[in-house]
């Protein structure tokens, strides 16, 4: 098959690089990563380790089978613009936060969502470290049965990914969203690893911005308790304590943070009825303001 990966981050690469292992891959990224690629291939460290030599450019190709969007958030756009060029037969989006399956499917036919919860580092360009082994869910934005995700699953399963249909995608998205919602601003505001947020008054607001998004996605259709939300928050706490949040990197580094498309969905949503959610997103937001003064 003949795979895309539009964005070379650190997600991007890794899962780049397990496809190279079975498919033509592009891996569609910036300099010096994708310079360094063209040179001496990605090694891949870590959990699993092997180097393997996909593509690497910095312009999309003329064609895929199957493209994986891996850009941050408020890149989604001009991805999709990007990827209409080589019209791909199947498009997934591998985010973080609501609506990028909207933006895609404003340029492109046929897109999944997904959810990707392998942790990775990129930590020089050339080398992406697999920090964790998780899995790939792939399904179609509205949940219910999808034959262009069977064939994706197929695809990433033969590359050795644990990849899964998932025929439930709003919920999975949603319980993500309480996820990051929770994560990402608290441990970014306060500088600190994932793992800080398991007790005290860190974990306090991270569960209660995670319990407002379960409200809003009762409200949307989708049932989703806040128990099992909070349950979602503590369990990826645990598993990914040693993490920085890809928000606490951002915000570490001085460039833009993805909490439009997290926090700042949810407020587009409920507004006055998810006051974690606001002070949080106004807070990263006046962050993002402060950089460089
Ligand atoms: O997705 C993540 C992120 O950092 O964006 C979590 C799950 C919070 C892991 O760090």
């Amino acid at each position: 098959m003949e795979i895309l990966v539009f964005g070379a981050g650190s997600l991007g690469s890794l899962v780049g690089g397990f496809c190279a292992r079975e498919h033509h891959v592009t891996l569609v990224g910036r300099d010096p990563h994708v310079a360094a690629i063209r040179e001496s291939g990605l090694a891949v460290e870590g959990a699993v380790e092997f180097t393997t030599h996909p593509e690497a450019r910095t312009t999309v190709p003329d064609s895929a089978d199957l493209a994986l969007v891996t850009v941050k958030s408020f890149d989604t756009p001009a991805a999709g613009r990007a990827l209409a060029d080589c019209d791909p037969e199947i498009t997934c989006s591998l985010q973080n936060g609501l609506g990028n399956e909207e933006a895609l499917a404003a340029q492109l036919d046929t897109v999944l969502a997904g959810t990707c919860t392998y942790g990775a580092r990129r930590p020089a360009p050339g080398r992406v470290e697999c920090t964790g082994i998780g899995e790939i869910a792939l399904g179609a934005p509205d949940g219910g049965p999808s034959a262009a995700a069977e064939r994706a699953v197929k695809a990433l399963r033969s590359a050795g990914i644990d990849a899964m249909h998932d025929d439930g995608m709003p919920k999975r998205l949603w319980r993500k969203l309480a996820v990051n919602a929770g994560i990402n601003p608290t441990t970014a505001l306060a500088g600190v690893e994932n793992g800080a947020l398991a007790d005290g008054p860190l974990h306090d607001i991270a569960s209660e911005a995670a319990r407002e998004v379960a409200r809003v996605a009762r409200e949307q259709g989708v049932d989703l308790a806040e128990s099992e939300a909070v349950a979602a928050l503590e369990s990826v706490v645990e598993a990914t304590a040693r993490n920085t949040s890809s928000m606490a990197q951002d915000v570490e580094a001085g460039t833009k943070t993805e909490i439009d498309a997290i926090n700042g969905a949810v407020v587009d949503r409920a507004d006055d009825r998810v006051p974690v959610n606001r002070t949080l997103t106004a807070l990263v937001r006046a962050r993002e303001r402060g950089y460089g003064s």
